[in-house]
């Protein structure tokens, strides 16, 4: 079994309930247990400004599922939670990343881990360090101090949500 991070992002068809479901999708996968969550992260898109604001959290999996394998069962979950792949860095139902699988390095041309975000979108670190403070990425260190390294609190544009009223 490999502990391994999953980034979920949606700012579509109510992103609160698209990121709920895609969690109990994960917590249904095979030879595999979802450990914890980050709970629900707002943000503010990066990329085209044109497009609602996110909904972003982290999952934390324990799971024997090989990375390409597990990489199909994510797209799986994504097709059914109806996304379609239009614009580049546009709005999206539900995006599922692996972001981190145990510590190893891939390099795949449909695989890079860990993921490239990691260190520089706060939507992705803020919900990572949250699970896990002292988290390392392999290859760069402790995230905590990488992101305190590039100085990167000033463009917060993420938050912690809780949602008590009605969703989103
Ligand atoms: N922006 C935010 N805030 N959250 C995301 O999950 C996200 N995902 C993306 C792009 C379009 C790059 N922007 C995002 O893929």
């Amino acid at each position: 079994m490999e502990n391994v991070f999953i980034g979920l992002g949606s700012n579509l068809a109510k992103p609160l309930i698209q990121v709920r479901q895609a969690l109990a999708a994960l917590s249904q996968l095979p030879e595999t247990k979802l450990l914890n969550d980050s709970g629900y992260f707002k943000s503010k898109p990066m990329g085209p400004l044109n497009q609602p604001d996110y909904v972003n959290a982290v999952a934390w999996l324990e799971t024997s599922l090989e990375p390409m394998i597990l990489l199909d069962y994510l797209q799986g979950v994504e097709n059914k939670q109806g996304r379609v792949r239009k614009q580049h860095w546009g709005a999206r139902t539900i995006d599922l990343d692996i972001l981190l699988y145990g510590s190893r390095i891939i390099n795949q041309p449909h695989l890079k881990i860990p993921h490239r975000g990691i260190c520089e979108r706060d939507f992705v670190y803020l919900p990572l360090l949250k699970l896990l403070p002292d988290i390392i990425v392999p290859g760069y260190g402790k995230l905590k101090n990488v992101v305190q390294a590039r100085g990167a609190s000033n463009s917060r544009t993420t938050y912690e949500a809780n949602y008590f009223g009605p969703v989103m």
